[in-house]
């Protein structure tokens, strides 16, 4: 296995995959608005470090660029969006818009107010050039339908990619599909790419919680967030070869148990897809369909799956051992990084431990604390869009997106002028956290050269 994707990687086309984590923003805070997001609801009303969250993110990004992956960084989106309280009847000056929702619809407030856009996984779904019709990069910002605070982001995520992937002779950055129950869309956490090789076509694997217009049973506790038919039109939109496709159900009793994405069961990377036993519906026909796929292209597929007697379903939720990124080195090894929380589960750790007296794809296991994150359910899987790209599409991004000392060392310390370490439900009502949060927005786009990228900017 390790020794077959060595020898792909020597011939391949040159191509990589990066990985773009966002930035926390400095609202971050707990507000427990995902319903069927067990972290996110039992930590509704904790007090959030939005200091510690957006330094966690920013380290996790700093070593795996020193481990030599390729990394760069998204931006938060303008949080508290006073655009989405004006659109919902407050009126007034931006502070008496914030006021009268503090006092009259706390809700709205703190879904105007969410960082969730730090989990960048749900930001867009990504087909790279070599698996698309006209051979650019395609992205489709995720409608993020099923929840409020996440169904504003796609418009501001749409001009933050294109502020990155500027580029149209290279990259397409679609609309996110209308935003309706029978088209939601979660975006690249319900997308898997498999490929021999970063470079060559691949066979791209989409994961719907449920149909609303075909059969296949549903969740009866939780909301399956993404529809069958919005995974097909995203396949659609970015010209996929239909013999390059799998379209798999995820298994509705998982969902009930609160995965509520497929990569909080599920990750994949190349030729291998790690997952729990009970991911999919008729899992055996989704390794099947995947496996003949990628024969098809010359790889060979592997399913690395992890039996509920090892580690159960809720052990996969607590731990997120499943929300790991997994990464293939630049000598081909394959390395899982996981949150510190795989470490605190016995059965997990146990798990990971054996791993390396077992024959198996991953070589090399990295932890990290991102434990803020992980308080409202986001994990290092969340936290990254996966962008694979070749030599001229990297040249094409815009240079100051990659993580490298210098950005590291700007973006450390402006984390610590502008954020502050405690924020409490009751501090959303502040209007001076708008004045706080534009004035390091402000700053950052300069750090990351992207222009007027926000409304309050223009
Ligand atoms: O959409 N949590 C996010 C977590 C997203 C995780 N992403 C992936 N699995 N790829 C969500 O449920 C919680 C916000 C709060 O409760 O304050 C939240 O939005």
């Amino acid at each position: 296995m390790m020794q077959a994707s060595k020898e792909a990687l020597k011939d391949a086309p040159t191509a990589y995959e990066a990985n773009f984590d966002g930035l926390v923003g400095p609202t971050h805070n707990y507000a427990g608005l995902s319903f069927g997001n067990v972290a996110s609801r039992s930590n509704e009303k904790s007090v959030a470090n939005p200091k510690a969250a957006a330094s966690q993110g920013l380290r996790k990004m700093k070593r795996l660029a020193d481990a030599g992956f390729q990394q760069g960084v998204l931006p938060p989106l303008e949080r508290p969006s006073v655009g989405l309280l004006r659109a919902l009847g407050f009126s007034g000056d931006d502070a008496s818009v914030i006021a009268r929702a503090a006092r009259e619809a706390p809700e709205l407030l703190a879904a105007a107010s969410s960082a969730s856009s730090m989990w960048t996984a749900n930001a867009a779904t990504v087909s790279p050039s070599a698996d698309t019709a006209d051979g650019r990069v395609h992205f489709t910002p995720a409608n993020l339908a099923a929840k409020l605070h996440r169904a504003i982001e796609h418009d501001e995520t749409r001009r933050s990619l294109g502020a990155i992937f500027a580029d149209e002779a290279h990259f397409q950055i679609h609309h996110a599909l209308p935003g309706t129950p029978a088209l939601g869309d979660e975006g690249a956490a319900n997308h898997t790419r498999f490929a021999r090789t970063y470079g060559e076509a691949g066979v791209e694997f989409f994961v719907y919680g449920r149909s609303e217009y075909g059969a296949g049973p549903q969740p009866r506790r939780y909301p399956a967030r993404q529809t069958l038919e919005a995974s097909r039109a995203v396949a659609r939109l970015h010209g996929l070869d239909a013999d390059a496709t799998v379209f798999a159900q995820q298994s509705p009793d998982v969902i009930d148990a609160g995965v509520f994405h497929n990569d909080v069961i599920a990750v994949g990377n190349l030729t291998t897809l790690f997952c729990h036993e009970q991911a999919f519906v008729d899992q055996h026909t989704v390794y099947e369909a995947l496996r003949a796929r990628l024969d098809a292209r010359g790889a060979a597929f592997t399913a690395l799956e992890v039996p509920a007697d090892e580690v159960s379903v809720e052990d996969a939720v607590t731990s997120y051992l499943f929300n790991s990124q997994l990464l293939s080195a630049a000598d081909g090894r394959q390395v899982l990084v996981v949150p510190q929380e795989c470490r605190e589960n016995a059965r997990v750790a146990a798990y990971l431990d054996a791993l390396a007296s077992r024959s198996s794809p991953i070589d090399e296991v990295l932890v990290f604390d991102l434990r803020e994150s992980m308080k409202n359910g986001g994990g290092p899987a969340c936290l990254r869009l996966r962008v694979v790209l070749n030599e001229a599409e990297r040249a094409a991004v815009n240079p100051r997106a990659w993580m490298n000392d210098a950005l590291f060392a700007q973006l450390d310390a402006w984390i610590e002028r502008h954020y502050r370490d405690r924020l409490a439900p009751a501090d959303l009502a502040d209007p001076q956290l708008l004045v706080e949060s534009r004035t390091a927005l402000d700053e950052l786009t300069a750090i990351l050269g992207l222009g007027a990228l926000y409304d309050f900017q223009r």
